[in-house]
């Protein structure tokens, strides 16, 4: 693609996109497409079996990403494995894509003995050091200055590494937000911040949150560049965060990119959306399913068919399985574990507050 994607005006490729926009050829190989669309749907069949297993009370909680896998898997995949993921807690994607299994996945769900992080999160909070899979904090926009810093200091070192930085619209109203923005603006860091404009923040719809046309205009007040992209077209999405991501590399600073896409499900488990917004719309973002219109897209292209769809579904749903079998027969992690990996050697006032636990619990269960 050798147009210079800036701007307000909303990118899209495979060109079913709401507002229009430029049309651009994918730069990629079909088996990366194939990649892809097999994380997408590997997301989206998590998402429907997970939720179930919430419904049926074997976890407590969970997130989905439904509707908004090319707004995430798309810029993930513009990257190297090697720079840097400040994840919210919507993009599950990324972290298939870099290879973290759908077991890791699934115990962290469950928080047990397998669980990666040992149980010290909620669900739908994992991270991965392998994978450089950065901690998600609930308090939302927290990531936004950790991933400028990050970026910064890889700066500093004179490191390649690229920050990328998911967050939701409602987020966009968190002085964090403002505060990241401003610092990679003045120190031209190599940051990119992927704004998942999914409408709403839980019921709070996004007009009701700024005042401003876009969220991509306030790239301008921070001097940085700014794309607006349709988020439910993964190949716009991976090619402005490829061009953002050769922008941060070559020292032109960071990029504000608006994703603009639909939260297709509640906003987590724990909320209905049916009391704050009408089923019409929601039906009006189906003609634009991002794994649809994409499918499409590769058997227009010979590049995928039914044989292909039914044997991955079939072979996802059986690897689901597996992993949640796995998943239950492990246990939660011992108490005394949560004194681990605080300091290298245990100051005595911990390790009495570590015996005390220990005796009390005993007690307890005995
Ligand atoms: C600082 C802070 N305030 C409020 C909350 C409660 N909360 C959790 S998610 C959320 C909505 C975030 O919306 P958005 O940024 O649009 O992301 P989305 O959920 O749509 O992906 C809110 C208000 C929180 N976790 N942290």
């Amino acid at each position: 693609m050798s147009k210079t994607l800036t701007s307000e005006s909303l990118v899209t490729v495979l060109g079913a996109g709401p507002n229009g926009g430029p049309s651009v050829e994918p730069s990629l190989p079909a088996k990366d497409l194939v990649k892809l669309y097999e994380t997408m749907v590997m997301v989206r069949l998590v998402d429907e079996r997970m939720l179930t297993l919430q419904r049926q009370g074997r976890i407590g909680f969970y997130l989905t990403a439904t509707g908004e896998e090319a707004s995430h898997i798309g810029c993930s995949f513009a990257l190297k494995d090697s720079d840097w993921i400040f994840p919210a807690y919507r993009e599950p994607g990324a972290a298939f894509l870099r290879g973290l299994t759908l077991k890791d996945f699934v115990c962290q769900l469950y928080g047990n003995t397998g669980d990666p992080i040992k149980g010290r999160q909620m669900p739908n909070h994992i991270s991965s050091r392998d994978h450089n899979y950065v901690s998600i904090s609930s308090p939302v926009g927290t990531q936004i200055p950790q991933a400028v810093g990050a970026s910064w200091g890889a700066k500093i070192m004179g490191d390649d590494m690229v920050s990328l930085v998911f967050f939701g619209d409602g987020t966009s109203s968190q002085g964090d937000f403002h505060v990241g923005l401003n610092f990679a603006g003045v120190f031209k860091t190599p940051t990119i911040f992927l704004c998942r404009n999914n409408g709403y923040a839980i019921s709070v719809p996004l007009e009701k949150q700024t005042a401003s046309k876009t969220i991509v205009i306030k790239a301008k007040a921070y001097g940085i560049a700014g794309v607006r992209v349709d988020g439910n077209d993964i190949l716009a999405v991976y090619e402005v965060t490829k061009q953002a991501a050769e922008r941060a590399r070559a020292g032109e600073g960071p990029t504000l990119i608006e994703a603009v896409t639909y939260r297709r499900g509640a906003h987590s488990s724990s909320d209905d959306p049916r009391k704050y917004r009408d089923d019409d719309e929601v039906m009006s973002w189906l003609e634009r399913d991002p794994i649809d219109r994409f499918g499409g897209f590769l058997r227009e292209r010979g590049i995928w068919d039914d044989g292909k769809q039914a044997k991955l579904e079939e072979d996802i749903k059986a690897e689901i399985a597996e992993a949640i079998v796995y998943a239950e027969k492990l246990g939660i992690p011992p108490v005394e574990t949560m004194f681990d990996d605080v300091y290298a050697e245990i100051p005595p006032e911990l390790e009495r507050q570590k015996q005390y636990h220990l005796e009390h619990f005993s007690k307890s269960s005995g």
